[in-house]
């Protein structure tokens, strides 16, 4: 938690006074930023500390968040739209690190998929959202994660941790190196794919958690949230995450097996993401959407071993071994996805 005297600064910097109501509370579900839901003067603003190690092009970040606003103001997209806050500066963040949006009030998030309705729900949303943006020039989303779907890199990334891991942790993690290494193949049916699939504008990160439902209607979506890591890259990573989020049956760090995942919320994903997007999609990613599903939970489960194994400096972790039981969860889900949807999806 940063003090208090950090927060009413960066309040302070954006020109407004601090008021008797003035309080705040941290919100935790997101993995790398610290972020915290603040009120003064009756007005309620989401204050961010970001990961600047992390992100380092935070700048190109507010670019395409603004891009994309206005973008689809232009449109009069009928659903919130992310607002930045600007400080006393012009700019919109404070010391390189600082940023604050507008509050979208009288709504709720869910951390696990509630129902194969609600995974129709944020497919179909995230489906239009994409089909708003099919004629924005790609130019206009900037680099916000070098690397991010680099899965070469981050192969070697793995690899790497795997030499210097401690002896005990590689112990721990013996049986999950084991799978990632029998299922290689996924990720090289992905490389072979990539020159066929064209590059889009994408959201990259729309788990469940990162959709703002009516806080009196868990079917209704009023806002797709966190948009810092909108990039060029294939739309299959945006329906493979879906796949990862909504089909799971567990939380994210719940390693237990059993009951993994849902085929009724996986198709109901794919109905949902082909609503607005069926014209749009070529054939080629059509059918390989299970693929996409397969890499992505894949590779997160490659990128939480490989924090595991470099003793947890990138995910936020609550208890020991949690990026172990993310890592196990992942795999699991992949081991019931395949036996439930085998090769064809
Ligand atoms: C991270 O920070 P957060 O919770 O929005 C991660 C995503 C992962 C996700 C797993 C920049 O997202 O790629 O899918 O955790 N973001 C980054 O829950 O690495
Ligand atoms: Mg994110």
């Amino acid at each position: 938690m940063e003090n208090n005297a950090e927060i009413i600064k960066v309040i302070a910097a954006t020109g407004r006074e601090i008021h008797l109501d003035f309080n705040y509370k941290q919100l935790t579900s997101g993995h790398i930023n610290k972020t915290y839901l603040l009120t003064n003067n009756g007005e309620q603003l989401v204050v961010q500390k970001l990961n600047s190690k992390i992100f380092t092009n935070l700048e190109s970040i507010s670019q395409n968040i603004l891009n994309l606003g206005n973008h689809l103001k232009e449109k009069q997209f009928p659903y919130k739209i992310l607002e930045l806050v600007s400080f006393n500066t012009g700019d919109y963040l404070y010391e390189g690190k600082w940023r604050i949006f507008k509050f979208i009030d009288e709504t709720q998030t869910f951390l696990k998929v509630q129902s194969a309705t609600q995974a129709f729900e944020a497919a179909k949303f995230l489906s239009y959202f994409h089909s708003n943006l099919t004629d924005l020039a790609l130019h206009h989303v900037q680099d916000s994660l070098a690397g991010f779907l680099d899965f070469e890199m981050r192969s070697q990334q793995y690899q790497k941790a795997i030499h210097n891991a401690d002896t005990s942790r590689l112990e721990n993690a013996k049986n999950a190196i084991n799978y990632l290494q029998e299922n290689h193949n996924i990720l090289q049916e992905w490389m072979a794919l990539l020159p066929k699939i064209p590059t889009r504008i994408i959201h990259a990160d729309p788990k469940i958690s990162n959709f703002l439902f009516d806080s009196k209607d868990p079917n209704k979506i009023l806002a797709l949230i966190d948009w810092d890591t909108f990039m060029l890259g294939s739309i299959l990573y945006d329906f493979g995450d879906m796949v990862r989020s909504y089909t799971n049956l567990k939380e994210e760090s719940d390693p237990e097996t059993g009951n993994n995942f849902s085929l009724e919320n996986y198709r109901a994903i794919e109905k949902g993401f082909l609503m607005y997007l069926k014209n749009t999609l070529t054939p080629i990613e059509i059918e390989n959407l299970c693929l996409g599903a397969k890499v992505v939970i894949y590779i997160q489960a490659m990128r939480f071993l490989t924090d595991y194994l470099n003793n947890d400096v990138y995910y936020a972790t609550q208890r020991a071994e949690q990026n172990l039981d993310r890592t196990k969860n992942q795999i699991n889900l992949l081991i019931d996805l395949q036996g439930e949807i085998g090769d064809n999806g």
